[in-house]
């Protein structure tokens, strides 16, 4: 049986979101706006079927894919860079590949014990969060 991820989940901790955020060209305004955020995950999965909503009180950022197919993402309220993005299962983490102008560009879900972690990471610069069950 693979990790059910499914749930809501508030951030509790967020190291170097910063430098993730430079590596991306997010401006100082932004960054010092996002920086301050706590943002809630919701996370469904079905089957090999998942929905992030990553939810806040400046922006939203929604993703749908199927597990094991690339598909098209346009980062919309992010950085707005389009890339080809593909997740697949590394034993019971949830590895996201997003190939496109940025590189090294990904992230990395896993459970540990009832927290939630989320690996960000573009070009040098890797973030890392933490999320409690709301
Ligand atoms: O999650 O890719 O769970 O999509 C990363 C923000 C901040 C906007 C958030 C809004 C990167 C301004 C999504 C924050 C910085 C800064 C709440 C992380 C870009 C712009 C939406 C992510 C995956 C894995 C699913």
């Amino acid at each position: 049986m693979p990790v059910d991820f499914s749930g809501t989940w508030n951030l509790v901790s967020n190291d170097n979101f910063e430098g993730y955020m430079v590596a991306l060209g997010i401006d100082f305004a932004t960054r010092k706006i996002a920086k301050m955020l706590k943002p809630q995950k919701v996370i469904k999965q079905d089957g090999d079927m998942l929905s992030i909503h990553t939810t806040s009180t400046f922006r939203d950022y929604m993703l749908q894919f199927k597990i094991g197919e690339e598909f098209e993402e346009d980062n919309k309220g992010l950085d707005n860079r389009k890339c080809k993005s593909l997740v697949t299962w590394d034993n019971d983490k949830l590895v996201c590949v997003q190939i496109g102008e940025k590189k090294n560009r990904g992230w990395t879900h896993w459970l540990e014990g009832d927290d939630l972690h989320l690996e960000l990471r573009c070009e040098n610069q890797v973030c890392k969060q933490v999320f409690k069950r709301a």
